[in-house]
């Protein structure tokens, strides 16, 4: 591998939290009686959790005052954190945990790039809290993405620059996060075709071919 270093985002690459959210989110959303689908649901990826309540209101923005939206994030929260205790090292794909043992053996540097601030907590469900060099998340920015904070700061943590580490991302915001910050950028899934992405990928470990 060309790169010194590799800066995972978590949710949609590491591991897959999305039917999680969307359960969450549908029953906040059911009990304030709030329409929710799959389809505002893809929309959030990426997305911190305060920006994915903009989406979620963007029909009616004056609904709630903020202390209600606060509230009900809150609520999209609690139930999330519960049905994520559902999750275990299981969750991990092969192809995901080969691709990490793999760059860690061959010394590369590892981080996690999230916009989400239970990213500590789902590392450690899954048993992954002890493999990376840095964890950069929705706690330690103040910009979410597409702002390139989050990989900025976790490449600045692996003391590279943006030019030596891979940003792998499977959200178009994650993509364009990357391209603002310098990065060169590996896209799974929605991000596989985006014209922004460097590399498409079809499955995680084929970034040890770049
Ligand atoms: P939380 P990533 C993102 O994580 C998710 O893709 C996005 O759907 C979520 O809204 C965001 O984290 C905030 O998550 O509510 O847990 O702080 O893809 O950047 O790892
Ligand atoms: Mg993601």
């Amino acid at each position: 591998m060309k790169y010194e270093g590799v800066i995972f985002d978590l949710d949609g690459v590491l591991c897959h939290t999305d039917a999680f959210h969307y359960q969450a989110w549908k029953q906040a959303a059911e009990e304030a009686g709030i329409y929710f689908d799959e389809k505002i649901n893809d929309r959030l990826r990426g997305v911190s959790r305060m920006e994915c309540m903009e989406i979620i209101l963007e029909k009616d923005p004056e609904r709630m005052t903020e202390k209600q939206k606060r509230d009900f994030a809150d609520r999209k929260n609690g139930i999330y954190r519960k049905l994520l205790k559902n999750m275990g090292p299981e969750d991990v794909s092969e192809d995901v945990s080969f691709t990490l043992m793999y760059l860690k053996s061959a010394g590369i540097k590892l981080a996690v790039g999230s916009s989400s601030k239970n990213a500590g907590y789902i590392l450690e469900r899954l048993g992954l809290d002890d493999l990376f060099d840095q964890v950069t998340d929705g706690n330690d920015i103040r910009n979410s993405k597409p702002d390139p904070e989050v990989f900025l700061k976790a490449a600045e943590g692996l003391g590279l620059l943006p030019k030596q580490c891979l940003v792998v991302e499977d959200a178009r915001a994650g993509v364009d996060a990357a391209a603002a910050g310098g990065f060169e950028c590996a896209g799974i899934g929605d991000a596989a075709a985006y014209r922004k992405t460097t590399w498409s990928l079809k499955r995680v470990s084929d970034i040890l071919m770049l």
